[in-house]
């Protein structure tokens, strides 16, 4: 078993509802057990601004399937969730985002898959999340996920009730 590092986000419709249910999803893929999950953050969109906010959360997620296989897994959630990907949607709204932040330790360079994520150590907004479930955790090539998150300005992003 290996323990994966999710990030959860969410800008379109009830968001809230949507991170939430994800989570629960997450806790039911085969193979995976939900070792923790993230209180909700509402954060301001990075990259392209000129969207709503985000919620976004973070899962610890122990699983038995391989790096790509859980991305699979993933994509399916974010389909199940009525997820539509457009050419040339990169930073735009989506329903539901699923990013395979962590896998253990473990470096991935596949075509469709860089583990860690490339842009983890810049973004606070999976780091806050994230750094709550995995709190020791190191991003490979980069140093721990503490001294990321020290890094990054934090500005705008707060926990949401429930
Ligand atoms: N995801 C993006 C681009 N920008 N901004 C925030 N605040 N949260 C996200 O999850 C997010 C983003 C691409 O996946
Ligand atoms: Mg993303
Ligand atoms: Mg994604």
């Amino acid at each position: 078993m290996v323990v994966a590092g999710v990030g959860v986000g969410a800008n379109l419709g009830d968001a809230p509802a949507t991170v939430r249910a994800a989570l629960r999803a997450l806790a039911e893929l085969p193979g995976c057990r939900l070792r923790a999950a993230s209180r909700l953050y509402r954060t301001p969109a990075w990259g392209d601004p000129d969207q709503p906010d985000f919620i976004n959360a973070a899962a610890a997620l122990e699983t038995a399937s391989s790096a790509p296989a859980l991305l699979e897994q993933l994509l399916a959630v974010e389909q199940a969730f009525g997820r539509v990907r457009l050419p040339g949607e990169r930073w735009r709204p989506r329903t539901l985002d699923l990013d395979l932040l962590l896998y253990g330790d473990q470096v991935v360079d596949l075509p469709q898959l860089k583990v860690p994520h490339p842009f983890l150590h810049q973004r606070a907004f999976a780091l806050m999340p994230l750094s709550e479930v995995l709190p020791g955790a190191v991003i490979p090539g980069r140093g721990t996920l503490a001294d990321a998150l020290a890094a990054v300005e934090t500005c705008g992003i707060a926990p949401i009730g429930g």
